[in-house]
């Protein structure tokens, strides 16, 4: 018994001693090679900046920040597909936006009165159809109150009404190549269009949406601003509103929208920014 007991504590004891030699021996090697790693990530990164600077510029900027941008883009990209919405407020906390933006709406004989949307069928290879205000504010008027985000760093919250751009294609079988209406834009056929694009009357200022953002139910095609019609410095008669994006993707005075299957031109993704620019 005692001899066992020995034994046993003897047996444990060799063990022991064998396993912290080795791990001091295993934290000497590590911390050797996180020395020599954190020397490597010095000299990368004073190397990196170099290598940096002399990658391709794509889009306006560095090649591996654009690919950064790009992926996270796709992450934005995601939480559209699992339908995220944008937080809405209460009416009262609503302000007006100071207008910023006037690329494609500067042209003071644009006549608001006699505007009317034009949208380029997918179905039919290019047919324009025409649409009124009016038309639009026959469809169903859907009212929310999110937050204005400008890639610049300011925010702030608006009441926006509009018709819904899923409202829109649901009502008018404009994206499909089959000719049919968007029924469920969760579901949309599958020959909708992947991307939407919308440009401005004189088509100064342009942006290129997916799909399935267009269809999101928080992008309205809208016409009012805190309870009044949208006034020229902020896009009337028809703006886009996208609350998951940045401004810059709210088109203001909407002048055609058309259909593609690839990436339709946009102003700032031209001009270096993501071109999802998601929030
Ligand atoms: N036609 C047009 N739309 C535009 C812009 C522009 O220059 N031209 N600027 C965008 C930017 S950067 C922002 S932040 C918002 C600002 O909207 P607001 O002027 O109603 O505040 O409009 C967007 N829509
Ligand atoms: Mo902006």
């Amino acid at each position: 018994m005692t001899d066992h007991l020995y034994r046993s504590v003897s047996l444990g004891s060799n063990p022991t001693d064998a396993a912290q030699a080795a791990a001091l021996q295993a934290a000497t090697k590590r911390s050797r090679r996180s020395f020599i790693a954190l020397g490597l990530a010095v000299l990368a990164s004073i190397g990196g900046w170099r290598w940096l600077l002399e990658r391709p510029v794509v889009g306006g900027i560095p090649r591996p920040f654009r690919q950064v941008l790009d992926f996270n883009g796709r992450l934005t990209q995601i939480d559209y597909q699992s339908m995220r919405l944008a937080p809405e407020f209460t009416k009262g906390n609503a302000r007006s936006p100071r207008a910023n933006g006037s690329v494609g709406i500067d042209d003071q004989n644009f006549d608001a009165t006699t505007w009317q949307l034009l949208v380029q069928d997918y179905g039919s290879s290019g047919r324009t159809q025409k649409f009124t205000l009016a038309e639009l504010q026959a469809l169903p008027r859907t009212e929310m109150t999110t937050e204005l985000k400008c890639i610049e760093g300011w925010s702030v919250i608006v009441n926006w009404a509009g018709v819904r751009f899923s409202d829109f294609l649901g009502h008018y079988p404009l994206a499909t190549r089959s000719r049919q209406p968007i029924l469920n834009p969760n579901q949309p056929p599958a020959d909708a269009a992947p991307y939407v694009g919308l440009v401005t009357p004189d088509e100064a200022y342009y942006v290129g949406l997916e799909m399935s953002s267009a269809l999101h139910p928080q992008t309205l095609l809208c016409y009012e601003m805190n309870g009044q019609p949208l006034t020229q410095e902020h896009g009337a008669p028809l703006r886009l509103v996208t609350p998951l994006k940045y401004g810059i993707k709210h088109l203001k005075r909407i002048g055609i929208i058309s259909f593609a299957d690839t990436r339709p031109k946009d102003y700032w993704a031209e001009r270096g920014y993501d071109w999802y620019a998601g929030h």
